[in-house]
């Protein structure tokens, strides 16, 4: 899968290079490209801005500069993604989505702004990373680039995204290793009997509890019956963490 990513900021990619990220690029299972917009100013002191029409505070990117470094890496088959705080939501069905795309062309805005018409000519989507406004689209675009690369195939140990019950609609189990005893906590005693069966169950209960106490808006009604069903079982009270 290939990610060109548009921005001002290419250095600011510098952490994607020490990651989980840059094995899967060494193995050539992902191709992360960075353009630097300026690149495309065809002003002598490499101006990509300028002041906005009607008048105001700030600055805006020119649509021409925006659109050649696009000409320059756009495919029949790319989908173009502009990172804003206007955005759909990114979920992890949304990730999911996105990692069977062939090439991703992602387009870091800035609290300054772009033109309007480059945006309407060549965005297919307008994600957001979550409600809030952060300084440019560069944390966002490393965002999905990291989530999205997750399931690209090889990127991860086979079936470790499969099995993730975030995907499934639950937070994940609780987990544990040694010592057996910590400041006089012990190890919850079905997870050291070797009876897979009875883990599997104790794994799932503690799923469920754990996002009943954290996430409940995750639950149907039934599944929320279903945990304090397993909380009021007082010899079920390992569950719970205490
Ligand atoms: C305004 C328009 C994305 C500001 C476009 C970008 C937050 C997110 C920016 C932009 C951003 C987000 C830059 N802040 N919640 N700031 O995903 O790209």
């Amino acid at each position: 899968m290939k990610f060109d990513v548009l921005t001002l900021f290419p250095e600011m990619f510098e952490p994607l290079k020490h990651s989980i990220i840059e094995r899967a690029s060494k193995q050539n299972l992902i191709d992360i490209n960075l353009i630097n917009i300026r690149d495309f100013s065809k002003d002598k002191h490499k101006k990509v801005d300028d002041t906005p029409y009607g008048g105001g505070a700030g600055m805006v990117v020119r649509a021409d500069v925006v659109y050649d470094a696009y000409q320059s890496v756009k495919e029949d088959n790319s989908k173009v993604i502009y990172l804003s705080p206007q955005g759909k939501k990114l979920n992890q069905a949304k990730v999911q989505e996105l990692s069977k795309e062939k090439h991703l062309i992602l387009l870091c805005g800035h609290y300054e702004g772009i033109d309007q018409r480059v945006l309407d000519e060549i965005v297919d989507e307008e994600i957001s990373i979550g409600d809030y406004v952060l300084t440019g689209g560069e944390l966002p675009a490393m965002v999905l680039i990291d989530s999205v690369s997750r399931y690209v195939e090889g990127v991860l140990a086979e079936d470790s995204t499969k099995e993730e019950s975030f995907s499934q609609g639950y937070l994940e189990y609780s987990q544990y290793t040694r010592p057996e005893e910590f400041n006089g906590k012990r190890v919850p005693e079905v997870l050291t009997s070797g009876n897979h069966q009875k883990i599997e169950q104790w794994r799932r209960k503690s799923s469920l509890i754990n996002t009943f106490l954290k996430r409940p808006e995750l639950l149907d009604n039934e599944k929320i019956e279903e945990a304090k069903k397993i909380i009021s079982e007082e010899n079920e009270s390992e569950i719970l963490n205490k």
